[in-house]
């Protein structure tokens, strides 16, 4: 029997310390969270207490597989190593002789281990001069708009948050999306602390809170400007503080001038007298009873076509609160700027050809495949190869990427666990290594700890990490730089900077041996200002956007599709859906886990009983959700946990679990925010009928 320190690779803010027990055979036994790493707490999630059942899966890919049907159509045969991989080194040889930027890479966060995401993967396409992804399809809307606000995707320290007075829980779900923050809350609450959630949909954790306040999608920026409305209006304003550490107030001022609680009323679909209600709640306990008004933004308001601008518009209240002052006060956001991670030791873009290759969008992975090269967009892509993703599940205008991965003439190489809904379309599966087989090491975008994976298991089958494979496909291809040979625990070494304060109070040894450690940042890192911008201050108006021609104010930006900002589409598709996360899957990955999907048999669409009776539909029905660019079916469940007018789709589904072969990625659009390139799935106008 041995204990091995692991850490929780997948996409979620808690980046969990694990603890995994193997037994004498070499099987591992038991997985929990460690007791002693604080943000874990000795707790894992629902859906990765049951990692063990998806790492022994009847499923796993264990061999490489090459296609036997038609593409999709997810027929396959085993193959050798060697002629999996001497199959893609001539295919991509080929292809590099003519252009190196007709293949295309296609991951994210399938695992945020720094070691089996971006680091040999990088260096191998940066080498081959591969065109560039821009991996912008979750948080590049509001780390932009952190970027110029702050400086850097820097906030709170989430240990703190059970501290605070008053939480506004903001555009998040954290009892599906992040429990270990929700774990402070509950903490705080318990000592008398006041949780407001904003969000349109009564979900798990607005329930949970003292006020729900249900706006709109996509209207938070107008929600934040008429706060401070008010806050400036009543003189509920921590003036030292915006005199000594904020840039642009009276600026900022003229724009709130415009949000008066009536106009912010109709814009977001609530009363005005909620707007005066949360603005004296949260002004008078942070100026008149000096204690910490905290906020927990994430990802909910980013997915709409303002949502840099709104996670601006709502970065700008802790600094006129004065709130920065306090540990427990402030807004989190994204801890992950704090980490002095080494890129360039660990991805080595000095090997990329100068100038640099062509950028293609993730979330227009669809138009992409489906382009036929011209002098604009560059050549036509010939190859992808997925590591980490599952496209074909998750991006935007699913019928147009289906289309895409179908075409004949494209090579697609998919590195897999499971024979997802992309692996489906590939020429060559490689099966992969799970967490609990391969080295790695983990930044957070939620705490501010490093954390450590050791491996705790054997390989089964012929699974391979991330790592490996790439190096042997770089050994075929003629790389011969020694960066192809480094092995995991180098790259681990070389993914910070080890010299960085930072990281002062931390030894390789004791990481090792520990599994965890935490950044040396102040608690209250902005008590001081001191923000990462040219200035050092909160930035209102942000000179960084001011000199790229954009609007250096935070403003309201109306969503694509909305009735109030485009009538005529509303006529036709009256309702604004929303896709966040399903409590039991982690985007796709889960979904085939049989224990989780018990739990969740069928894709649900959440509609108000209002809505449902305008349409004649009952409780249970199969649904029809449809637009101009697909549809998909789901049952319906009628509640007032919606608003009228909007219905709620948790995802994401794998595509062939489903009646119709399709998910909600089937009406989502290509469209992207206004800062940071990013989605905007939940800016999506729809009809819905009886299937
Ligand atoms: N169980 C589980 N946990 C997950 C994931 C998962 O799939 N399943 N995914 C992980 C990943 S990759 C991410 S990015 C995070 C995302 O998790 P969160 O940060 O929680 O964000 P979302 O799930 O996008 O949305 C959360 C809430 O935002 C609301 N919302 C939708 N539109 C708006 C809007 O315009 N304004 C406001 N204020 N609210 C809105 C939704 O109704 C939803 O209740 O969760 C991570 N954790
Ligand atoms: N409609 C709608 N669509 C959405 C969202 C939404 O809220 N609504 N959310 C969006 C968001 S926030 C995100 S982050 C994206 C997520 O999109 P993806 O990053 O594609 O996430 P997953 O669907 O979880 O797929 C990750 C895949 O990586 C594989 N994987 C895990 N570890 C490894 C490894 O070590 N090696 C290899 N080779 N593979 C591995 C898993 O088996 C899994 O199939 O989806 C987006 N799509
Ligand atoms: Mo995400």
């Amino acid at each position: 029997m041995k204990t091995v320190q692991a850490a929780c690779p997948h996409d979620c803010p808690d980046t969990c310390a694990m603890r995994v027990t193997v037994d004498d055979s070499g099987r591992a036994i038991r997985i929990e969270g460690d007791p002693d790493h604080p943000p874990t707490a000795g707790v894992l999630c629902t859906k990765v207490s049951r990692y063990l059942e998806r790492t022994y899966h009847p499923e796993r890919l264990l061999t490489p597989l090459k296609r036997n049907g038609p593409k999709g159509s997810g027929r396959f045969v085993p193959v050798s190593w060697d002629e999996a991989l001497d199959t893609i080194a001539v295919r991509l040889t080929d292809i590099a002789r003519r252009d190196p930027q007709a293949i295309l890479p296609y991951s994210y966060a399938g695992t945020m281990g720094l070691v089996q995401g971006e680091g040999m993967a990088a260096r191998f396409f940066h080498r081959l001069g591969a065109s560039r992804l821009e991996r912008t399809i979750c948080s590049s809307a509001g780390k932009a708009a952190l970027q110029a606000t702050f400086g850097a995707g820097v906030g709170m320290d989430v240990e703190q948050f059970g501290q605070a007075r008053v939480i506004l829980i903001w555009g998040t779900n954290p009892v599906v999306s992040s429990v270990h923050f929700w774990r402070q809350a509950q903490a705080a609450k318990r000592r008398g602390a006041i949780l407001v959630a904003i969000d349109p949909y009564r979900s798990l954790t607005a329930q949970k809170c003292d006020h729900h306040l249900a706006l709109l999608p996509g209207t938070d920026a107008a929600l934040a400007l008429g706060l401070m409305h008010v806050l400036i209006r009543d003189d509920l304003l921590d003036h030292d503080y915006i005199a000594a550490h904020t840039a642009g107030f009276e600026a900022l001022k003229a724009r709130a001038a415009g949000y008066t609680p009536e106009r912010v009323a109709q814009l977001c679909g609530i009363d005005a007298a909620g707007v005066e209600t949360l603005a004296q709640l949260i002004g008078q306990t942070a100026v008149r009873d000096r204690q910490a008004v905290a906020i927990r933004l994430n990802y909910g308001m980013q997915r709409t076509r303002g949502g840099g601008n709104a996670v601006r518009a709502v970065a700008c209240l802790p600094a006129l609160l004065g709130s920065w002052r306090h540990a427990a006060g402030g807004l989190l956001l994204s801890s992950g700027g704090f980490y002095p991670r080494n890129l360039q030791a660990l991805e080595r873009p000095d090997l990329m050809p100068d100038p640099p290759p062509r950028p293609v969008n993730m979330v227009q992975i669809g138009s992409a495949l489906l382009h036929p090269g011209d002098a604009s967009f560059g050549p036509k892509i010939e190859a992808v190869i997925v590591y980490n993703s599952n496209p074909v599940a998750v991006a935007p205008d699913g019928s147009k990427v289906q289309a895409g991965f179908a075409r004949t003439d494209l090579f697609t190489v998919v590195l897999e666990h499971f024979q997802t809904d992309t692996a489906d379309y590939a020429d060559i599966i490689l099966p992969a290594t799970t967490q609990l087989e391969h080295v790695d090491i983990h930044a957070s975008y939620g705490h501010r700890h490093v954390v450590v994976n050791h491996p705790a298991i054997a390989a089964p089958g012929e699974c391979r990490p991330n790592t490996e494979i790439f190096r042997q496909l770089a050994v075929r291809m003629g790389f011969e730089e020694p960066c192809f040979r480094d092995d995991d625990w180098t790259l681990a070494r070389q993914a910070f900077d080890w010299e960085h304060p930072a990281l002062r109070d931390l030894s390789w040894d004791g990481l090792l041996q520990q599994g965890w450690g935490k950044l040396a940042i102040a608690d209250a890192a902005f008590a001081e200002g001191g923000f990462p911008t040219a200035s050092g201050r909160c930035e209102f108006t942000s000179t960084e956007l001011g000199a790229q021609g954009l609007d250096p104010l935070p403003d309201f930006i109306a969503p694509y599709e909305s009735p109030q900002s485009n009538p005529a589409l509303a006529a036709r598709y009256p309702l604004m859906m929303v896709s966040p996360p399903e409590r039991h899957f982690l985007n796709t990955t889960f979904v085939n886990i049989t224990s989780l999907r018990g739990k969740t048999p069928e894709p649900v669409l959440e509609i108000h009983p209002e809505d449902a009776a305008a349409r004649g539909l009952e409780d249970g029905q199969l649904l029809r959700i449809f637009n101009d660019r697909g549809t998909f079916q789901a049952q319906a469940v009628i509640t007032g946990r919606t608003r009228p007018g909007v219905v709620v789709a948790p995802s994401v589904w794998w595509k062939k679990y489903s009646r119709d072969g399709r998910n909600c990625n089937a009406v989502t659009s290509e469209a992207l925010t206004d800062m940071g390139h990013a989605p905007t799935f939940y800016d999506c106008l729809v009809q819905v009928e009886a299937a």
